[in-house]
C-alpha cells in the first residue's frame, strides 16, 4: 500500500506569534521534517481564506471563540487568518519546502469554512487532494500538522470516510484545544472512527528496518 504523509496547516498564523496561534504549533515543524524522507508522497494543505470570510470575527464585530449559526450549521469565530496572499498564509519559514510535491488549498469560498482537506464544511465542494491521492495510487494517509482538533480531525475523519488507511501522528500534531481535552478527544474519535495513532518514533524504527513506509 503506498503511504503519504497529509502535513495540515503548518502555516505562520496558526505557529507562536501568528493570528491564531496554537500554543507551542512550531514544536512539531522539525518533527515533521524528520518524518518527510519516509514518505514516497508528501503533500501539504494550506488554509486560505479571502478577507472578510465567514469564519472571521471581524465580519460580525462579535468576539473570538464563540459561534453563530450559518446556513450550513454553527460556525466557530476565529480572528482574522490565513489571508491568502499575506505573510501569514505562508508555511512556517524552517519547514523543509522541497519535499512537498502537491499543495492543496482550503477554506477559499468566503461563504463557507473548510476545516477538512478533502471537503468544506457544507460538503458543497471538493478540494482536489482526493483525485490527487487516486492519481497517485495513495490509500494510506499519515497525518500531522495543525491543529489536532479542527483541521486534523476533520480531514482524518473524512480520509476514513473516503475509504483510506488513516494514522495520525500524535507527537507532530498539536490542537488549539479551545476547550481543554479537545486535542484528546480529537484523537480518540479519529480511532473510534477507524483510524491509528502512532508516536513519530514508532514510524522511524519502522522505517530503520524496512525503507520506506
Ligand atoms: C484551523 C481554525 C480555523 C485549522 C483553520 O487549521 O485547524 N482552525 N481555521
Ligand atoms: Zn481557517
Amino acid at each position: 500500500m503506498k503511504r503519504a504523509l497529509l502535513i495540515v496547516d503548518i502555516q505562520n498564523d496558526f505557529c507562536p506569534g501568528g493570528a491564531l496561534a496554537v500554543p507551542d504549533g512550531d514544536r512539531i515543524v522539525p518533527v515533521v521534517n524528520g518524518l518527510m524522507e519516509l514518505f514516497p508522497e508528501v503533500v501539504a494543505t494550506k488554509d486560505w481564506h479571502p478577507p472578510g470570510h465567514i469564519s472571521f470575527a471581524s465580519r460580525f464585530a462579535k468576539p473570538v471563540m464563540t459561534t453563530i449559526d450559518t446556513p450550513y450549521g454553527p460556525q466557530m469565530l476565529w480572528p482574522d487568518h490565513c489571508i491568502r496572499d499575506t505573510p501569514g498564509a505562508e508555511f512556517h519559514s524552517e519547514l523543509a519546502l522541497a519535499a512537498i510535491r502537491h499543495v492543496v488549498y482550503k477554506g477559499c469560498d468566503p461563504e463557507i469554512d473548510s476545516y477538512s482537506a478533502f471537503f468544506d464544511n457544507a460538503r458543497r465542494q471538493q478540494t482536489d487532494l482526493h483525485r490527487y491521492l487516486q492519481e497517485t495510487e495513495v490509500a494510506g494517509i499519515f497525518l500531522c500538522g495543525l491543529a489536532t482538533d479542527y483541521c486534523v480531525l476533520y480531514s482524518a475523519l473524512d480520509a476514513l470516510e473516503l475509504g483510506y488507511d488513516v494514522t495520525v501522528i500524535e507527537d507532530a500534531c498539536q490542537g488549539v484545544n479551545v476547550v481543554a481535552g479537545d486535542s484528546d478527544r480529537a484523537l480518540r474519535s479519529i480511532v473510534a472512527a477507524g483510524g491509528r495513532c502512532v508516536m513519530s518514533a514508532t514510524l522511524i524504527h519502522q522505517w530503520d528496518k524496512e525503507g520506506r513506509l
